[in-house]
């Protein structure tokens, strides 16, 4: 892939939830856009392999390490938190208490651009085929997606009351392929991902811009035209997936996965 530099590199960045499947990817692909990255997870990350790296060991249900993380830093991409639907009690810590540690951590240190990994499990129980904007009505699909909800409620917050930007993503489905029908039209390819996190750094002026993160799908559910201003043109398509992807049996036509933008997700729990 093809970085298309859009400005001088940040001095520092801090990307959370960095020994995840996307942090793994982003810490490769990072490295154009910033003089040193600050890497930093809950759980185990490999050691700095150079100047240009930082490693922090940090639980962001920790308002204090959260602080001091955030110290030095320029921008933050907030990927880190609970990633699948979990009971509320494992959601809090982690997403809810987490998102808004980033955000005071943010002011209190003069942070002023914040790319925050929300989801499609935001609005998870609209139907597959409803067309959705970043104005449409929200209908999450469990407490995952109502922490997301609330993290977008917040980066809207910090910019009305702080300045601080934000670009929150919508992300779909990011893996290195689509796992299922559903994803043919929720997929975000690494590249385009990338693309994506390369306009949420350096647009100017975003206020805070919501933005649904996916490929140039054959069939998408969601229309960006209202974070026009990002120039994002997603350039894969999950189209060259089809064939091996429809090869699987057809799910049920009351199957959630097969009836909701959420897909499985709508169905998980209760937990108790
Ligand atoms: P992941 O589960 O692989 O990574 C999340 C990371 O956050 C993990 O390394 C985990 O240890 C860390 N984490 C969890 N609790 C923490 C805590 N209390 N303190 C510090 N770190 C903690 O998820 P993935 O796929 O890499 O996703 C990254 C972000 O993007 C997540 O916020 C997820 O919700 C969001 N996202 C991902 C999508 C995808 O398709 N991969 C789709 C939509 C949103
Ligand atoms: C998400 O929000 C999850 O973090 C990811 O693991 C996928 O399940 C994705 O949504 C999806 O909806 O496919």
């Amino acid at each position: 892939m093809t970085t298309t530099l859009a400005a001088i590199p940040f001095k520092r960045l801090l990307l959370t939830g960095a020994a995840g499947g996307l942090g793994q990817v982003l810490r490769e692909r990072l490295q154009p856009y910033t003089e040193v990255l600050r890497l930093s997870d809950i759980a185990p990350l490999t050691a700095a392999r150079g100047p240009h790296e930082e490693v922090v060991h940090c639980d962001l249900a920790d308002k204090a390490a959260v602080d001091q993380l955030v110290d030095g830093v320029e921008a933050i991409l907030h990927f880190g938190g609970v990633s699948v639907e979990r009971s509320f009690e494992e959601i809090l810590g982690a997403n809810i208490c987490g998102v808004f540690h980033i955000y005071e951590a943010a002011r209190r240190h003069g942070v002023k651009r914040v790319v925050f990994a929300s989801s499609n499990h935001v609005i998870g129980f609209y139907k597959q085929g409803e067309i959705l904007d970043a104005h449409s009505a929200r209908r999450p699909d469990g407490y995952y997606g109502l922490s997301k909800a609330y993290g977008e409620d917040l980066a809207s917050f910090y910019f009305d009351r702080y300045g601080i930007e934000t670009v929150s993503l919508r992300i779909g489905s990011s893996f290195p392929v689509p796992h299922n029908r559903r994803m043919l039209s929720t997929w975000l390819s690494y590249d385009d991902l990338t693309r994506l996190i390369e306009r949420a750094l350096y647009t100017p002026d975003v206020g805070h811009t919501l933005v649904y993160g996916m490929s140039a799908n054959r069939e998408v559910w969601w229309d960006n035209h209202l974070a026009g201003h990002l120039g994002f043109e997603a350039q894969d398509s999950s189209e060259r997936f089809r064939q091996q992807v429809e090869a699987q049996p057809l799910p049920a036509a009351d199957d959630p996965a097969r009836v909701y933008q959420g897909g499985a997700f709508i169905a998980a729990g209760p937990f108790d």
